[in-house]
């Protein structure tokens, strides 16, 4: 693994999403990912977060910028009056909508968490995927990732299961453990690393419609995208 560098000197900024269930590990897979650490009592993630590591491809310095959420928000458990219930119905789709559409906006590559010992998890992926493609632009390179494999004896998503929707929907695919730090490192370089090639590509080509993954066929524009500068004087985040 390189040397790191100072915290400001990258050569490029790739924001990328957690998404999935909530309890499926996200937080944890970001958390063994930037810092190498492990939490065994479930934590749920209050509003949005996010962390950064800075690693090499290709001989260049690229900081991932990760954002974490809460997957599902859970309704406060008070009695409300009718209008009171109303309102706050009102209130939770309006923020809800807003949230979203910032926790989205300029991400340029994905990791959808499943856990592999909850069928359901699996079974919700269609969904997140349907409110990801909403939300980003058609390019984003995404993971489909099958959490907990470390727990063997209570799989309830076969590996084939999650490779062949993975080909279907055109998404790369990973089995992780959190706990066991096994492939975390692999799934997050392996989109860091295809979301550069894009890039790169895109910066040879000039910027036009020749930038596709070799793998996937995937592209991804990025000419306007914020959090993709190539750090020649932008502002730093
Ligand atoms: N066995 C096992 N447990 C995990 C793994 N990843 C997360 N967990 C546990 O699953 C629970 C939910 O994890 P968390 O990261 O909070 O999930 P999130 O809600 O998606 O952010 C916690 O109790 C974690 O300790 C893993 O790879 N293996
Ligand atoms: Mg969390």
């Amino acid at each position: 693994m390189a040397g790191y560098r100072a915290e400001d000197d990258y050569d490029y900024l790739f924001k990328v999403v957690l998404i999935g269930d909530s309890g499926v590990g996200k937080s944890n897979l970001l958390s063994r990912f930037t810092k190498n650490e492990f939490n065994l009592e479930s934590k749920s993630t209050i509003g949005v977060e996010f962390a950064t590591r800075t690693l090499n491809v290709d001989g260049k310095v690229i900081k991932a910028q990760i954002w974490d959420t809460a997957g599902q928000e859970r309704d406060p458990q008070i009695l409300l009056s009718k209008t009171e219930c109303f309102y706050f119905l009102v209130l939770k789709k309006f923020l809800y909508r807003a949230i979203t559409s910032a926790y989205y906006r300029g991400a340029v590559g994905a990791l959808l968490v499943y856990d592999v010992t909850r069928h359901a998890t699996f079974e919700n992926v269609d969904r997140w995927l349907k409110e990801l493609r909403n939300h980003t632009d058609p390019n984003i390179v995404v993971m489909l990732v099958g959490n907990k494999s470390d727990l063997r004896h209570l799989v309830a998503v076969s590996t084939e299961d999650g490779k062949s929707y993975a080909e279907r929907e055109s998404l790369y695919f990973m089995e992780t453990s959190a706990l066991e730090a096994t492939n975390v490192e692999n799934a997050f370089a392996e989109v860091l690393t295809q979301i550069y090639r894009i890039v790169s590509k895109k910066s040879v080509d000039g910027g036009d419609e020749g930038a596709s993954v070799p793998a996937q066929g995937e592209r991804i524009n990025v000419k306007d995208d914020a959090s993709a500068l190539k750090r020649v004087g932008c502002c730093s985040g």
